[in-house]
């Protein structure tokens, strides 16, 4: 380690009863994990502060039933550990929630993880002292820990969001917000359920509980363009496949512009004859996972015709699948375009809404005004449950970050630096925040895929800067100032901004409207950053 580093790991008499690490790492998630085992690799003293009293992120959290990723299995685990990718058998093709959080436990054993993480504490503030070049950082259980490096490790989907409805506390039954849903089963027969939102999670819900709920009304705002996922067990023979291909499997990830295993189809859409589209269409649709979308014509996200052709072809899908045409027609989105919201994976969530016992309440034709001690009183009525379940989102990728109290030099605080949206260079710092790194995957990518990379960036920073022995890593102005003009530039030329989503923290009652992920390909993302480290670190002051 450098000279300037050892000295000021010294601590002075005011800092003796604080801990001290090299690195802290904020949560317990995907990234967390990983960035956990590359830095006791290196041999750091590491602290990973996790709030749950279990690891596994989003995966620990979000325990609602139906719950799991749109991921193809087999591309969403670790692919660092050769011995892990043999060890590990999926069971489904697109995994459940309670297999991945025992994936993630068992990674955290497998690598001797435990050892360096604090669960149940959570990091309300962090505050860099300029003189002595660390960070120190507060616990909600009263304990203060310093460190050289602060990895945000923390989700981009995270910060979980309650819609601040007129009387919220009020309700006397039991309520629950999806992304932070309780470890006892909750029971739903015979019982009146209420599920606001009708996003990707409340897909997942809505179609697993529907046929226990004694009623179950929806309370929808913007319906979506769901597609069928088309899970299925993964046979002994597609297992043994996957673990003796997998290196060409994440050889083809990391070669596809959102780390999955499809590419966009090069042709334009409309330059295709229509009885061709169509069956194009058709195929797609047969077809598991997201390939809908990320494996479409190319130019479907960018050319607003191409995106209206293949809309109305989903509309019309949907249609066809729910017997009431006035249920139908509200179900039908035509207000986004296909794909500028996140699209969500179903399993008969449209043939949910034929029940006898579910019912669907437009809040655009009756707003909710506000919830009762009885239940959901919209402009129309008053509904009573015993259950209202919120499916209502997150403050998505800055929530997390400025949900702490993030003060660097000069007490600039973090909230303030990103009043109008994120500001980094590469997605991995903020100026003003040194060797405070951002280590969450904000790139339009499979994300475990796109993490594994921001992590083995933040490692090998970290490694050459001990072998340097520079103490400080923060980036020029500029070139963070030219990284938020070209993430905008980027997300300009997409059809993102036409739908109110988290994508565009558009979800948040007075959040700044900005793309919070960044719109270039993974494999160009991954070169830029690759890029900037060989050149020495270029557009970043070591000192
Ligand atoms: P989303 O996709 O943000 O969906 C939240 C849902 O909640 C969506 O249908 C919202 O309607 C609805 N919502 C939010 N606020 C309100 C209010 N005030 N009134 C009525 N309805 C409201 O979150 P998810 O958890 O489903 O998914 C997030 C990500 O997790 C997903 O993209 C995956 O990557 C995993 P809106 O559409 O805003 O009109």
């Amino acid at each position: 380690m450098g000279s300037s580093a050892q000295h000021e790991h010294q601590p002075t008499a005011e800092t003796k009863s604080i801990k001290q690490f090299d690195a802290i790492i904020i949560g317990a998630g995907i990234t967390g994990l990983y960035q956990l085992h590359r830095l006791q690799q290196l041999g750091l003293s590491v602290r990973l502060y996790e709030d749950g009293d279990g690891v596994g992120g989003t995966w620990y959290w979000n325990r609602y039933p139906g719950c799991r990723f749109d991921s193809e299995s087999e591309t969403y685990g670790y692919s660092f550990s050769k011995e892990l990718l043999q060890e590990w058998d999926w069971k489904e093709h697109y995994s459940g929630q309670p297999e991945n959080e025992r994936y993630l436990n068992y990674v955290a054993d497998k690598f001797n993880l435990r050892g360096n993480i604090q669960l149940n504490s959570r990091v309300t503030s962090a505050v860099y002292d300029e003189k002595a070049s660390r960070w120190e950082v507060q616990i909600n259980n009263g304990e203060r820990a310093r460190a050289q490096f602060l990895i945000g490790a923390v989700g981009i989907l995270s910060a979980h969001f309650t819609p601040p409805f007129e009387g919220v506390d009020s309700f006397k039954g039991a309520s629950y917000h999806t992304g932070r849903w309780p470890k006892e089963p909750v029971k739903f027969e015979g019982k009146r359920v209420a599920v606001i939102g009708t996003g990707p999670t409340a897909v997942q819900l809505i179609t697993e509980i529907a046929k226990e709920c004694g009623h179950l009304t929806v309370f929808q705002r913007t319906p979506n363009y769901c597609a069928p996922l088309r899970n299925g067990q993964v046979a002994p023979e597609t297992q043994r496949r996957f673990k003796a291909t997998y290196d060409e499997i994440h050889k083809r990830i990391r070669e596809t512009p959102a780390g999955f295993m499809y590419d966009f189809d090069p042709r334009s859409a409309l330059e295709v004859p229509r009885e061709e589209r169509l069956a194009v269409y058709e195929k797609l649709w047969a077809q598991p996972g997201f390939s809908k979308w990320l494996g479409n014509f190319r130019d479907i996200m960018t050319d607003r015709e191409a995106n209206e052709d293949f809309a109305e072809f989903v509309r019309n899908k949907i249609r066809s699948r729910v017997k009431d045409p006035v249920v139908a027609e509200k179900l039908v989105p035509k207000d986004h375009p296909f794909g500028s919201k996140r699209i969500p994976l179903e399993s008969g969530y449209y043939e949910q809404f034929n029940r006898d016992n579910v019912l669907l309440v437009d809040v655009r034709e009756t707003p909710i005004e506000r919830i009762t001690p009885k239940g959901i009183k919209t402009s129309d009525k008053e509904y009573e449950f015993d259950i209202i379940i919120y499916a209502t989102g997150f403050d998505a990728v800055s929530g997390a970050l400025t949900r702490i109290d993030i003060r660097g030099e000069g007490g600039r605080t973090f909230k303030d630096t990103w009043a109008d949206g994120p500001r980094t260079y590469l997605g991995l710092q903020t100026a003003g925040f040194p060797n405070f790194f951002i280590a969450t995957n904000s790139a339009f990518c499979n994300y475990p895929v796109c993490a594994e990379t921001i992590v083995e960036w933040i490692s090998d920073c970290i490694q050459y800067m001990r072998e340097k022995g520079y103490a400080r890593i923060k980036p020029t102005r500029e070139a963070e100032e030219a990284w938020v003009a070209h993430a905008a530039e980027l997300a300009s030329q997409t059809l993102l901004s036409d739908a109110k989503s988290w994508f565009m923290g558009s979800n948040i009652p007075g959040k700044k409207r900005a793309l919070l992920l960044y719109a270039d390909s993974a494999p160009n993302y991954r070169a830029k950053c690759a890029e900037v480290a060989a050149k020495g670190y270029e557009g970043f002051v070591l000192e």
